[in-house]
This record gives C-alpha cells, structure tokens and sequence, in this order.
C-alpha cells in the first residue's frame, strides 16, 4: 500500500509530496464522457459497478497517490425528502425557504438511503488493493449544502438563503443542524465501508465575512470532524477563505484545503500544525508544458517535504487538456526535497 498520502495528511515526513486532483474523476476524460453517453449522471452515481468503473479512470491514467469516490454532494441529500434532477448542476424542485419544510426534513440512516454508494466504496477497496492506492470518501460541508437546497440550484450570490438567515435564523439553523447529523452519518457510513480518509467540500463558505463564517460554518463542521478525525483523516477545504484561516484552523481538521491566494508556507503558519492540501490554479494547466512544470516546481518548493498534499486550488476544468495533467503529476513525482538531494 502507497502510504504517501495518509502519512502526510498525519503530517509525517514523505519522500516527496503525494498528488492527487479534485474533480480528476470527471469532466475533462474522455473516458469519463464515454461513460456518460450511455448513462445520465445520477444513474451514474446509483450504481456500484459504473461509479467505481468512474473512480479508477485517472487512477488507471496517471500517477495519483488517491483516489476519491465518484458522487456528488447532493446524493446524500434525496433522502432529507429532497427532489433532487441534475442539469448540470445540482436542480432541488422545491427549494427550502420556510420553516415548515426544514422541519419536515428527515435525517436519513445512509445504509438503507445510499446503499449503492456504499457497495461502490466497498468494490473501490478491493481494486484499488492491488494498485495500493487508498480511497478519500467526500461530503459537502452544511452550509454549501444549504446554498443548493434553499436557492434551488447553483447560484452567484446566495440571496435566498441571506434573507431565510435574516429572516428566521433559528429555522436556518435548524437547517444547517440537519444536514450536519446527515452529513457525519453519511461519512461514518463512508469509514465503516472502507474510506480511509474523507473530504469535506465547504466551496460557498468564502461568500461569508468571518463573523457569518464562525457563526454558520466553523460549529457544524467542527462536530463533523469530532466524530470522523478520530478514525480517519479529515480533510476540510473552505474555498475562498484565506483571510481568516486562524478560524478555518478552529474545525480542528487533520488536513486543510486552500485555494491560489496564498502560498502554502504561509497557510501553515497560519493554521498552525495541520498539513495543507493544494493549490496549483486549475487555469494553469491550459498553458505551455514550460509553463505547467515551472508553477507546479514553484508550488512544492514553498510546500514540499512534510505535511504538504499536492493538488490544485479547486477542481479541474472542463476542457483541461489531459497531457497537462500528466505534466503535473510528472513534476510531483519526479521532485525530492532539497535536504534528500
Ligand atoms: O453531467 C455530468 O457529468 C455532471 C457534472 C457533475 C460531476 C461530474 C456534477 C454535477 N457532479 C459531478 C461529480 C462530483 N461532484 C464529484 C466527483 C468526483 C470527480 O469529479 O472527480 C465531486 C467530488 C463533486 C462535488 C461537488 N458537487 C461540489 C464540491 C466540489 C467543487 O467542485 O466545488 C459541488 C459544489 C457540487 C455541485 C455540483 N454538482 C454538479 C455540478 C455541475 C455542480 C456545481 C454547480 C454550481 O455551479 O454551483
């Protein structure tokens, strides 16, 4: 077993920085879109066979040190009592702005609402056993969650839910209380089948300034970690946040995501003792192969050696030319701290 990754997610030294992708399951293969021209994407997702099918293709494509499940962070969410289609995004038919719809939302125990995604978890442990790479399960933190369900689809601004929280917070907060027992149940269910880390997509929580974030991110997700970091390493990425991650650091994850804005030496020090995962811009692999090599080089010459995991700022792009990838990875792997040189 390649145990590049989990050892550096604990922050113990590595040969070199492992490397993985957000988003490398989809997308961008053409492989992937092969898949998809028989399938719509949530029949995709309910079935074992197709999504671990989905899972191994960049695994089988390139040099990555994980794989990560192939869903979505809605998935979990139909169960709630959610009427949940794809177009391509994420579409609710009812979108949550009242009271009385989030009180009647369930909670869902997730072996009997996502057995497949659990079967798929399972299978990915036994292929993904020869090939020695360990499997990262993934949900979406509460609040980003709840952009999709209160403003009904993908959105820029986030009105809807503004106005729900300042109109009746206590019922937003219920909502926000409500998919955070979904979600940690969902990744216990994720561990207990064989994830051997997870990650937690918070990709809305840099819409908020710090007081919103420590009011409506920092407290569910911390109760999220508290009940899955004691088994498995817990990757948290709040997209957009690097202005206050002394508070991003409060979640008490094993692992940080960042995005571009800040360089990796610096997220350390201020985060203060996880490992930080990231953070090449994705728009830079649409550049020159010279290009891709010497900003992926300048990434693990701040970052590298210990406690760093190798990644971009956010998911690939659509459209990313697929020898980019492969220039990156080349990098990664080929690079030795400068103390083992
Ligand atoms: O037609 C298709 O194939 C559907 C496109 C698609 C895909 C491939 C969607 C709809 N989801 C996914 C898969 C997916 N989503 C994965 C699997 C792994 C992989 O691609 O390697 C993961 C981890 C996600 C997570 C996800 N879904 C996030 C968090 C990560 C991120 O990129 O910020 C978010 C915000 C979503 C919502 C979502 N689902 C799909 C789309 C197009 C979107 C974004 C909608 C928007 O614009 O707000």
């Amino acid at each position: 077993m390649n145990q590049r990754f989990l050892q550096a997610c604990r922050g113990e030294s590595v040969d070199r920085p492992p490397v993985w992708m957000m988003r490398q399951a989809g997308r961008y293969l053409p492989e992937y879109r092969a898949v998809r021209e028989k399938v719509s994407f949530l029949e995709l997702c309910k079935s074992p066979d197709l999504l671990c099918e989905v899972t191994l293709q960049p695994i089988e494509r390139y040099r990555f040190d994980a794989a990560i499940l192939f869903s979505d962070i809605m998935v979990p969410l139909e169960a709630m009592g959610i009427d949940l289609t794809f177009n391509p995004g994420p579409v609710i038919g009812d979108p949550i702005r009242s009271r009385k719809q989030v009180e009647a939302l369930r909670v869902p125990d997730p072996r009997e609402s996502v057995p497949y995604v659990l079967e798929g978890v399972r299978l990915l442990r036994r292929e993904l056993e020869s090939r020695g790479v360990p499997l990262i399960g993934f949900a979406g933190a509460p609040y980003t969650l709840a952009t999709y369900l209160v403003e009904g689809s993908g959105a820029k601004q986030f009105t809807w839910l503004g106005r729900f929280l300042a109109h009746d917070e206590s019922a937003g907060l219920l909502l926000l209380e409500k998919l955070t027992q979904t979600v940690a149940a969902y990744l216990e269910a994720q561990v207990d089948a064989g994830a051997q880390a997870v990650q937690i997509f918070d990709t809305w929580a840099g819409n908020l300034g710090r007081e919103e974030f420590r009011r409506y991110c920092l407290p569910f997700v911390r109760e999220i970690v508290q009940r899955i970091s004691g088994r498995v390493p817990v990757i948290y990425f709040p997209k957009g946040c690097s202005a206050f991650l002394e508070d991003v650091s409060e979640a008490g994850a094993d692992v940080v995501g960042i995005d571009w804005q800040l360089p990796v030496d610096e997220c350390w020090q201020r985060l203060g003792g996880s490992s930080v995962q990231g953070n090449l811009h994705p728009v830079t692999l649409f550049g020159p192969e010279s290009h891709v090599r010497s900003k992926t080089r300048a990434i693990l010459d701040v970052g590298g050696g210990r406690g760093h995991i190798f990644n971009l700022g956010h998911g690939v792009l659509p459209g990313t030319p697929v020898e980019a990838v492969g220039w990156m990875v080349d990098e990664v792997v080929n690079w030795r701290p400068p103390w083992a040189v």
